[in-house]
């Protein structure tokens, strides 16, 4: 009930970390440009295989002096996997602790996210675009109540046989053919676009991906690196592609792995290219791996690698900051990573957790700088370490029962009016 909201709003607004003044309004009136990377782990980043990198055109990027990037985001997805990482991105507030909230609330639950939050009070018009079928994760529908105005789906792609993937299409063919959209739609724009070759069974031809066999008793091991090396080709195409349009200068680009693309049972097999022996990967090991990437690149942004930790729940915030757009009135579990009251306390799905210092695994808790179960912690470490996780505790209760009972019916933020999903036809493209 409407008491149960005002009680999630009171730590809501608690928790608000405000901007940083650096970066605030930083991309004011940018088109904003979000690249899903498919089951994308920050591990790949720098890494190389036969003396090759994985992914040279992102480690050029991370490099770039207009790319602000973060190697201590993680991804803190439950069982919706891909759905739930759109969830926390869009909304900033936690997926379920099972199943897929797309696909169990999105249809009739009231949201808060970008694309009404960035029509409504910025004008900016919005489209989503994945190469695949329309109601996998119930797109379709959760779509309209995020507020898009487009969902352009596999409907609105070349299909044939060889330009197929498992979910969608081929990533270069499909971030070459959503630009003709991009093209169409009223500046500035937001447009999320959802890549689908890094998806496990990691397939892909020769002719795709000539990299080096990564040489692991795995075979989808060696694949995923392969399919990886695709996607980061098709993103220097894309790249290519907003400069020579001129798009880039208006636009602002965010690009995010949404989850793990190796299972736990498979990091063993990665350990010894990671210099590691295979005998000694621990939980902990596990816990580390689900790092993402988070890479922001913006004409004259202030760049760097921050070091910050944090995840996929803190996205809204940051991005809405650096857009110019005030959040303190809205219901956001995360914090802006760029302001100096960010917390770093990242929360599994699980409940497991990650400090600065610690990793807190069924509550048995390792030590960040050796990897160790830490057993000699002070009285005080200890203490905190139960704050911590009495923390982490209440913003997944919180977030679950605001979701759970559909909270957000009864608060409507000043300037806001709720999305009506009805009023929302995908059907009607851009002519
Ligand atoms: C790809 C998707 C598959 O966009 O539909 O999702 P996943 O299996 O990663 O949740
Ligand atoms: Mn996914």
């Amino acid at each position: 009930d409407s008491a149960s909201m005002d009680k999630i709003l009171s730590y809501t607004q608690s928790h608000y970390a405000s901007p940083n003044a650096t970066y605030y309004g930083a991309a004011k009136g940018k088109n904003l440009i979000v690249i899903h990377l498919e089951s994308f782990q920050q591990f790949l980043l720098g890494m190389k295989i036969d003396g090759q990198e994985v992914t040279p055109f992102l480690n050029s990027l991370v490099k770039d002096d207009n790319t602000l990037s973060f190697d201590n985001f993680f991804n803190q997805v439950g069982q919706g996997k891909t759905s739930d990482a759109e969830n926390m991105l869009e909304t900033s507030t936690f997926g379920l602790s099972t199943g897929s909230l797309f696909a169990t609330l999105g249809t009739d639950n009231t949201f808060q996210a970008a694309p009404a939050i960035l029509n409504q009070t910025a004008g900016y018009s919005t489209a989503v675009m994945h190469g695949g079928s329309g109601s996998f994760w119930n797109r379709d529908n959760t779509y309209k109540s995020l507020g898009y105005n487009y969902f352009f789906s596999g409907d609105y792609y070349y299909h044939s046989a060889d330009m197929n993937t498992q979910y969608g299409i081929k990533d270069k063919l499909m971030l070459a053919e959503s630009t003709k959209y991009l093209e169409h739609l009223q500046q500035p724009f937001y447009s999320k676009i959802i890549t689908t070759s890094n998806h496990i069974p990691y397939t892909i031809t020769d002719e795709d991906s000539d990299f080096p066999d990564a040489g692991t008793d795995d075979t989808t091991v060696n694949n995923y690196f392969k399919t990886a090396h695709y996607l980061d080709a098709a993103l220097k195409e894309f790249f290519t592609y907003l400069k020579k349009s001129g798009l880039y200068d208006n636009s602002i680009i965010m690009m995010y792995g949404d989850h793990y693309g190796l299972s736990n049972e498979r990091n063993k097999a990665v350990a010894p290219l990671l210099g590691k022996n295979t005998s000694d990967w621990t939980s902990f090991d596990d816990a580390q791996m689900q790092r993402v990437p988070l890479i922001i690149n913006m004409k004259g942004l202030k760049g760097g690698v921050n070091h910050t930790y944090g995840g996929e729940v803190d996205v809204l915030p940051t991005l809405l900051h650096l857009l110019g757009i005030d959040t303190k009135s809205y219901v956001e579990f995360g914090q802006d990573l760029l302001s100096t009251q960010h917390q770093q306390l990242v929360a599994f799905r699980d409940r497991d957790f990650v400090t600065q210092r610690y990793t807190v695994i069924n509550g048995q808790v390792y030590d960040n700088s050796t990897g160790a179960v830490a057993d000699n912690l002070s009285a005080e470490t200890t203490a905190r370490l139960n704050r911590d996780q009495k923390k982490v505790n209440k913003e997944l209760r919180l977030s679950d029962r605001l979701n759970q009972q559909n909270l957000l019916r009864f608060y409507t933020p000043a300037g806001f009016t709720p999305v009506n999903s009805k009023s929302i036809d995908f059907t009607t493209s851009l002519q």
